[in-house]
């Protein structure tokens, strides 16, 4: 038997260890790795489906030139030439590189190097900017340096975890899970702080659905509760922290609970009862994420929280500390590097002796000496064309970024543009005039640092496929061809890590906390072996911060007035993420598993809105915000505040007609971090009328793009199911069945047509439309790609035994739909998440389904029966 590869998840920040079993050229058994202190062997649905995408579907295998395929050699030429003569002719900063938290450290360290000490400008950023910026500038201005002072392990050390803006349940998995697992052991109490009721409330003691954009003044309030109880620590404060004049007036002026309840919309008495738990728990986790982070005021809310735990002595203890959660897999490492344009490496700034020393560090030629433009204005600056040669490595901006339609413009209109990606057709790539293949997840080598400062290794089990190539290796031969070889003469990931850590270490008298001087001469095998390490210890537990005066700060913030909502613009827009699809789909989008949770992009709203703009589930509607539009498919929710609607991040124009979110946001930021305010964009709704609707399954992976309205595409297991509806005569979609024998049936009341094409005995493809019919479940249908001796009879949509519809698959280990978990609760009156799990299997493998088994168990029987149909 092959021996288990030990490597790192994919996905999230949480940052699992994962162990691989090669199992074919190109196949992976995936297990979680017991021995790695993030997750103890445990996977989500996404990390434990990650071998359904390591197949070759959609991979871009060879350098290409627009659409021809070259070889390296003369790719690499042609970028070198154009970056050296744009920069020649325009200066340093006409180019810029947009990169990513999904590159390895060494990666990004690299791509580092070459801009801001070889180019001579600091352009750049990467997607971290629309991901934790605020953060980033938070952690600044209270501590003097971007550390997160906290660890997974204080999760199981706290009395009381709140979760701010952050659907742990869906985006953090295994945290969750470690979350419920110390509440199980310890009874340790779990606030939820969402304007939204996600399944992450499900296991909480208490949800506060604030109104958006209040979480200051909910901090504030808190502050000012924790005053009047006497819960301030005074001697923390006298010794470790300095506070600006008026601090404490503003704090004590209008924050009291009945004034913030009014704020924050929600009941004095639930705000209340949070204050006293809060007040009365010393050990304190406050984990937050991008509820907080991606707004317009996200770095002021970060240190509201922050100030919070400074003035109540509850940092650099165990469980006890203010959790920036982060979302990318390596987005903490590219912040170790320095990889933003408004950092310069190792943790380090502009300021003048700080470029001093990294320029004598690198040897470097031309110093970048001030920040460079951050993602949004990156972006503009393209759009006007003051960057005239762009690199795009590892992110999709075309779809990621707010008011996406500009960016794609920009793109369109910018002279030169470089995409490195693994996948050969993402709405980004469209544009490049240069595409690189990359090594994916399975391939590439190197190091990544999770959510908690642990450092781990990812390493390959998978030969590159074709000619793709490590990121790093990309940047290097880049530079090299630009004249700059010696500087860049790494034989390897290995060596690239030591000469980061060498900077790390490099005249740091213990100013800055990122110090990796033990791993400055690691030997190759040494670091091939390499085991889970943190940085950092436990950040402040001297009291002693990383400012001049090494004392943290508290930071004045205040509540700014909300955008009130308009006649034109009634609604507010809410985005964020399905629990089993990542980003832009390009890796998630590839395992049919992960594609039954959500099959298409839904726009949640309240019943009350929905009522009121005549739309029921399962319509369609077109979401319009003042930077553009695009279709949804309606889902009537109760866990919405009347008035917000949700919509997900993750369709692109490469798997449906509609569901772009990106288009939506405004490119509007932060002024501290130049993050975008994602979570909060005025909008409208309005219904799209249809004549009809259906479905089409196809054998096979290769993409079709049905000719209609609406129309979403999604793996499935053997082949691919299109929704669909539209205009007009459905016929024309015919066109896109393939060869075959045809089996057909017509209800002209209805206006249903049921077309089969079926050759030697098995399903090829099949079409489903209907006026006003009834559409069958598409779960037995999609089953018959996989079935011998399939006839006519397939058009019945249903097997002999009469099976019925699953609905919404809940448990994607176990294939396991809502129909089946209520039917089986009503039947054999069940009562708690693992007798479901004893009934049906649902839930005992990954977990990720379990906070929404609870919440079926949790809703009455009406409630149950009325969502079953
Ligand atoms: N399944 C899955 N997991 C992922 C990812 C993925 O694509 N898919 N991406 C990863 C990445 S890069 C990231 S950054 C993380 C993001 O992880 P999260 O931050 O947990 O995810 P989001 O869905 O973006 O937003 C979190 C919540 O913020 C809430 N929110 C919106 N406005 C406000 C507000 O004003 N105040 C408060 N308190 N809350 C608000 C939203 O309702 C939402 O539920 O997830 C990581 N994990
Ligand atoms: N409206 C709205 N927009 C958002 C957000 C939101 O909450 N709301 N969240 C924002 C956040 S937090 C984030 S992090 C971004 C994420 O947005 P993106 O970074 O744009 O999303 P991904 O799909 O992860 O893009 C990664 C790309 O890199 C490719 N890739 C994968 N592995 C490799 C590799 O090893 N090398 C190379 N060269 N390429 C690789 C993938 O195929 C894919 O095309 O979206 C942001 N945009
Ligand atoms: S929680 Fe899930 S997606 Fe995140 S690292 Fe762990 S297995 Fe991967
Ligand atoms: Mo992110």
């Amino acid at each position: 038997m092959t021996q288990a590869i030990r490597t790192t998840c994919a996905y999230c920040g949480v940052g699992c260890g994962i162990a691989a079993t090669p199992t074919g050229a190109r196949s992976v058994e995936i297990r979680g790795d017991e021995a790695h202190p993030a997750n103890g062997g445990r996977l989500c649905s996404k990390g434990t489906h990650l071998g359904e995408t390591v197949g070759l579907t959609g991979r871009l295998l060879h350098p290409m030139i627009g659409t021809r395929r070259t070889g390296w050699d003369e790719a690499l030429g042609l970028v070198a030439s154009r970056f050296r003569e744009t920069i020649d002719r325009h200066g340093p900063d006409s180019v810029a590189f947009y990169v990513s938290g999904q590159l390895m450290t060494e990666d990004y360290y690299v791509a580092n190097k070459l801009m801001k000490g070889f180019i001579g400008s600091a352009n750049i950023d990467t997607n971290s900017r629309l991901c934790m910026s605020s953060a980033v500038a938070g952690h600044n201005r209270a501590f003097g340096e971007d550390v997160v002072p906290a660890t997974y392990g204080d999760l199981e050390e706290a009395d009381l975890i709140v979760l701010v803006g952050s659907n742990t349940a869906w985006c953090h998995p295994i945290v969750y899970q470690r979350i419920q697992a110390a509440r199980a052991a310890r009874g340790t109490k779990l606030v939820v702080i969402d304007p939204r009721r996600t399944e992450t409330c499900e296991g909480a003691d208490m949800h506060l659905a604030i109104k958006p954009g209040t979480d200051v003044a909910l901090m504030n309030g808190l502050l000012a509760w924790c005053h009047a109880t006497c819960t301030i620590d005074r001697t923390f404060l006298r010794d470790h922290v300095s506070a600006p004049d008026g601090f404490w007036d503003h704090i004590l002026t209008g924050h009291d609970v009945r004034t913030i309840a009014a704020v924050c919309d929600v009941a004095p008495a639930l705000l209340e009862q949070f204050y006293t738990l809060f007040a009365g728990t010393p050990r304190t986790v406050t984990m937050f994420s991008q509820g907080i982070n991606q707004s317009i005021r996200g770095t002021d809310q970060v240190n509201a929280i922050i100030n919070v735990h400074l003035a109540t002595g509850r940092i650099g203890k165990p469980g006890a500390a203010p959790f920036s959660i982060t979302g990318q897999p390596n987005a903490m490492g590219g912040r170790e590097v320095g990889g933003l344009a408004s950092t310069l490496a190792a943790h380090m700034d502009f300021a003048p002796d700080n470029v001093a020393r990294v320029g004598r560090f690198w040897a470097a030629p031309a110093m970048a000496t001030e920040p460079g433009l951050k993602a949004v204005d990156m972006f503009r600056a393209v759009e006007d064309g003051r960057i005239k040669a762009l690199w795009v490595m590892a992110t999709n901006p075309a779809v990621s970024m707010p008011d996406a339609g500009a960016v794609r413009a920009a793109l369109a209109a910018c002279p030169f543009v470089v995409v490195s990606d693994i996948i050969a057709d993402t709405d980004t790539g469209l544009h490049a005039h240069v595409r690189l293949p990359a090594a994916g997840w399975g391939e590439k080598d190197g190091t990544v640092t999770n959510s908690d400062r642990t450092v781990s290794r990812q390493r390959p089990f998978l030969a590159l496929p074709g000619e793709a190539m490590p990121d790093w290796w990309i940047v290097k031969e880049i530079a090299a061809r630009m004249g700059w070889g010696p500087a860049f003469a790494f034989d390897g990931p290995a060596d690239i890590w030591r000469e980061h850590a060498r900077l790390t270490a490099y005249q740091n008298d213990g100013a800055r906390l990122l110090d990796l001087r033990a791993h400055a001469a690691i030997g190759n095998e040494a670091y091939d072996a390499m085991a889970p390490f943190s940085w950092g210890g436990t950040p402040f537990a001297d009291g002693r911060f990383p400012t001049p005066d090494g004392r943290a700060r508290l930071v004045p913030t205040h509540q700014m007035a909300l955008e009130p909502q308009t006649r034109d613009w009634p609604l507010t827009l809410n985005t964020g993420r399905y629990r089993d699809q990542w980003h832009t789909m390009t890796r998630t989008g590839l395992a049919p598993k992960l594609a039954r949770h959500r099959e298409e992009p839904l726009v949640d709203i309240h019943p009350r809105d929905a009522e009121a703009l005549n739309l029921s589930d399962r319509d369609l509607a077109r979401v319009r915000t003042p930077q553009g539009d695009t279709m949804f498919r309606v889902s009537v929710s109760e866990g919405q505040r009347v008035g917000e609607i949700f919509t997900p991040i993750h369709w692109t124009d490469q798997v449906s007609s509609g569901g772009r979110t990106g288009l939506l946001p405004r490119p509007l930021v932060d002024p501290h971090s130049g993050q975008p305010g994602f979570k909060s964009t005025p909008a409208r709704v309005e219904k799209v009328e249809t004549e009809w609707r259906g479905f089409l399954i196809l054998r096979g992976q290769e993409p079709v793009r049905p000719p209609c309205l609406w129309s979403t595409r999604v793996a499935v297991p053997g082949g691919t199911l299109y929704e669909v509806a539209g205009n007009g005569d459905p016929a024309r979609l015919e066109a896109l069945l393939p060869q075959g024998e045809r089996a057909e049936a017509v209800d002209a009341s209805r206006g249903t047509r049921r077309v089969a094409i079926i050759r030697d005995g098995r399903l090829s493809g099949v079409l489903f439309v209907t006026r006003s019919g009834q559409l069958p479940a598409r779960d037995w249908l999609i089953a018959q790609l996989e079935a011998e001796g399939v006839g006519g009879a397939v058009l019945a949509a249903r097997g002999p035994g009469n099976q019925p519809d699953k609905g919404a698959i809940i448990c994607v280990c176990f294939d396991v739909g809502l129909n089946q978990i209520v039917a089986a609760v009503r039947d054999q009156r069940l009562v708690d998440v693992a007798a479901i799990g004893k009934a049906l299997g649902a839930g005992t493998n990954c977990g990720s389904c379990r906070p929404a088994l609870a919440n079926i168990l949790a809703q009455t029987p009406q409630e149950i029966l009325h969502a079953a149909e």
